[in-house]
């Protein structure tokens, strides 16, 4: 078979790990970068042990108690976007939840979503009324395949214990993701109150269309913040990015271990980025 493209895949944080070897098996069987994007995040959504992450069923709750997650998926080619915001279980809202049904969608109840470990943590956060972990964490995973097709996705159940309805920067083109076919792909995670506020995926991408390697469009969209807020109040923020030729970048505020596959490596490598100031 001819290779047309340089096959790849990348997923945020260490726990992504097994996510992106079941991306580069499915690359390699020569599935496209949506389905193979689309079937392994709905794997990790469904299970309650990368919950603990904030990400799908076993995921933190808002402070009533209710895992509302946020999910958002792009492909390259202009205008294919897809996202859900604050979802209950399947959807929320009348609208949504018929046009689910219609499609054969089952809802979950919360009880199903909440694991042992998030039902405890949210069991102690109303006893103390204040967050037990200020954890982040969300997998964004991107998949470039054969045929040259680049797919972006990202899923959370969000900042842990927040308000009822809250939305993130995840299921926010531009924000939490950016693809574009010409170019690349990026991904964030971190603070996403403070994270839309900038557009990075997207400017990321627009910094490789002008010719920066993935790293150095991480970079300097890191360093753009950092000059604007000051390097010192920077918030948490995690970026990765994929070009075309399969090359990758990361950078962010805090240490921030990814997960890497191409056609080059025998098996998926973890990276780590460690934060810069601006000042050395
Ligand atoms: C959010 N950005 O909802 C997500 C959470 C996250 O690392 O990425 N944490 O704010």
């Amino acid at each position: 078979m001819q290779i047309l493209s340089q096959m790849a895949a990348v997923g945020t944080w260490s726990f992504s790990r097994p996510a992106v070897e079941r991306m580069s098996c499915m690359l390699l069987a020569g599935q496209n970068a949506t389905d193979v994007v689309e079937t392994v995040m709905a794997e990790f959504e469904d299970d309650a042990d990368t919950g603990r992450h904030i990400v799908g069923r076993g995921g933190y709750p808002n402070c009533k108690g209710v895992v509302e997650c946020d999910a958002a998926i792009m492909e390259g080619v202009p205008g294919r976007f897809g996202a859900v915001a604050a979802l209950r279980g399947l959807l929320v809202g009348d609208g949504a939840e018929a046009f689910a049904q219609d499609l054969g969608f089952t809802s979950e109840a919360n009880d199903n979503m909440l694991s042992h470990h998030t039902a405890t943590a949210y069991r102690e956060f109303l006893e103390k009324n204040q967050p037990v972990s200020g954890g982040h964490d969300t997998i964004g995973l991107i998949a470039l395949d054969l045929s040259g097709n680049i797919t972006v996705g990202v899923s959370t159940s969000g900042a842990p214990f927040k308000s009822p309805g809250r939305v993130g920067d995840s299921p926010l083109p531009g924000c939490g993701l950016y693809a574009d076919h010409t170019v690349g792909a990026a991904a964030a995670t971190g603070d996403g109150d403070k994270i839309m506020c900038y557009c990075p995926s997207f400017h990321v991408v627009q910094l490789m269309k002008q010719g920066s390697s993935p790293s150095e469009a991480c970079h300097a969209v890191l360093a753009d913040i950092q000059r604007r807020i000051g390097d010192d109040k920077c918030f948490e923020i995690g970026l990765i990015s994929l070009n075309m030729k399969g090359e990758v970048g990361a950078a962010s505020s805090v240490e921030f271990p990814y997960t890497f596959w191409n056609q080059g490596l025998d098996s998926v490598k973890e990276l780590i980025n460690q934060p810069k100031s601006l000042n050395v």
